[in-house]
């Protein structure tokens, strides 16, 4: 693709248009990039830009930057619908995202990773087993490393394993993962999608522009994976649990109870019949979901030449990620767990069937229009009461009032006392929101932080804190 000289819009001042600016103006690019916000943030950033040559507007997306450009790179979090957008492209000029572009400059293999909930915990793992098995990696996408970092590193991996979200999917037309991972696909992101097919289909795209060269990790206990099985033209690699599997599973990891000790084992069947049960008794994060998210990561490790001993070693020294069911602390007898990434209700499900105790959950935060009706039966078998923060509060106690006692709390410290006074020896106050953190946080990170000092303050008696 050639960059000299070329006009090129930026739209969104983020991580994202960040990277995609510097790289851009490297390559010899006439380079403007546009934002509606116009605080701190996006100043700083934009200082450093203007220096590198970059033009910067902010405070809006004005019409006629979209007129004369040769190029639009959109920003994950930009809605691809957004009026100019939809301009440029009757125009016919090219829009794409950053995975787009980056791809364009890429030749090593990818392993692409996406899925609604268990993405960063997946790629990490992946990274984890090939660094283990000897083999250089690169480690980017949602998870919060831009991938067209990479095309100007000198440090050469010899795969990538990037993290993909639905909107970066969106905007792809040519990328091509040698190996496709699909977790599961559940409500999400309604706020962005007309409908829950169109995100159900911007999922699948990771498949899209695959043949039969490539592989496809797929999870078939997901029954929404089950309907676009289908179309996927790449060798398929599944993952499951037992019932979903015949007789005899091939080029798959089947997940299955045990009586023994450890409760779970994963058999993986490789070519015909070869079989190999991988260690698990180091493995730290609980949940079934986690063991799909193992057994999908496994399969993708092995197709890129990760070897058993490095995939074990990777298995056995991953302690989970921080704000996914973390558990923090233990005061007087009461556990408290991070979950704060938990951003969807899918999510919040999984965390509230991992516990067996009864359980305070703190929820709320700014809704993507979600179907909070589909936890009720969940909540009811597990849920004790409910701690209400954020904008959601209100729809959340409308439609879970009426068979669980909810409280609500002005800010994460009042949740965690009110949490904590409600809670006997034995149960755990659990974060799981359920919602995106934009109404109170500036992400879901800073959310889990502020948990983590509310109990802090507690445990050491700074109710106030
Ligand atoms: N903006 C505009 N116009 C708009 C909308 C936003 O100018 O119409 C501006 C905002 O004012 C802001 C900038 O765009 O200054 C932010 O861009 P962005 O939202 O795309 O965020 P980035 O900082 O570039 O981070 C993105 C991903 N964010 C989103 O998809 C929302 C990050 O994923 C990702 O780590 C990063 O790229 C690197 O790839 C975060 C995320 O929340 C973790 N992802 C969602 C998820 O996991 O559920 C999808």
């Amino acid at each position: 693709m050639e960059l000299i000289n070329k006009h090129i819009v930026v739209v969104g001042l983020g991580i994202t248009g960040e990277a995609v600016a510097r790289f851009l103006i490297r390559r010899g690019a006439v380079v403007t990039v546009t934002d509606t916000a116009s605080g701190n943030q996006v100043e700083k950033t934009a200082e450093k830009l203007i220096t590198m040559g970059v033009k910067v507007k902010l405070g809006g997306h004005y019409p006629e930057l979209f007129r004369g450009t040769d190029m639009i790179i959109v920003s994950p979090g930009v809605p691809h619908n957004l009026e100019h957008l939809k301009q440029a492209r009757k125009r016919a000029i090219p829009v794409m995202g950053e995975i787009e572009l980056a791809c364009r400059f890429i030749s090593e293999p990818i392993i692409a990773i996406t899925g609604t909930n268990g993405k960063t915990t997946t790629t990490t793992l992946v990274s984890e087993m090939l660094k283990c098995s000897g083999i250089n990696t690169f480690v980017g996408g949602n998870i919060g490393n831009p991938l067209i970092d990479y095309v100007d590193t000198n440090q050469k991996a010899e795969w990538l394993v990037v993290e993909l979200s639905s909107f970066q999917l969106d905007t792809i037309k040519e990328f091509r993962p040698k190996v496709a991972v699909l977790l599961n696909i559940t409500d999400d992101h309604m706020d962005r999608y007309p409908d829950f097919k169109a995100y159900r289909d911007s999922k699948a795209r990771i498949f899209k522009n695959q043949t039969s060269d490539d592989f496809a990790v797929l999870n078939i206990s997901d029954s929404v994976i089950g309907q676009i099985f289908h179309g996927v033209k790449a060798r398929k690699l599944l993952v499951g649990q037992k019932d979903v599997f015949s007789e005899k599973p091939d080029n798959a990891a089947v997940i299955e109870k045990t009586t023994g000790l450890s409760n779970y084992r994963i058999s993986v069947y490789m070519n015909g019949s070869q079989r190999w049960e991988p260690q698990l008794s180091g493995f730290k994060p609980e949940g079934i979901h986690n063991l799909e998210n193992a057994s999908a990561a496994i399969m993708a490790a092995v197709v890129a030449g990760g070897t058993k001993t490095g995939i074990e070693l990777a298995l056995a020294n991953f302690k989970g990620l921080s704000h996914r069911l973390e558990h923090i602390a233990d005061f007087k007898g009461v556990a408290f767990i991070n979950d704060s990434k938990a951003t969807n209700t899918d999510a919040v499900a999984k965390a509230l069937e991992t516990f067996a105790n009864p359980q305070i959950v703190i929820m709320g935060g700014r809704d993507k229009d979600s179907d909070f009706e589909n936890l009720s039966k969940i909540v009811k078998k597990h849920v004790k009461r409910l701690i209400l923060i954020g904008e959601a509060a209100e729809k959340i106690h409308h439609i879970m009032g009426d068979f669980v006692v909810t409280e609500t709390a002005a800010t994460m410290s009042d949740a965690v006392n009110k949490a904590y006074k409600a809670s006997s020896p034995g149960d755990l106050v659990l974060l799981a929101p359920g919602c995106a953190s934009f109404d109170m946080y500036e992400n879901y990170k800073q959310r889990g932080e502020a948990f983590r000092q509310a109990v802090d303050c507690l445990i050491s008696g700074d109710h106030h804190g």
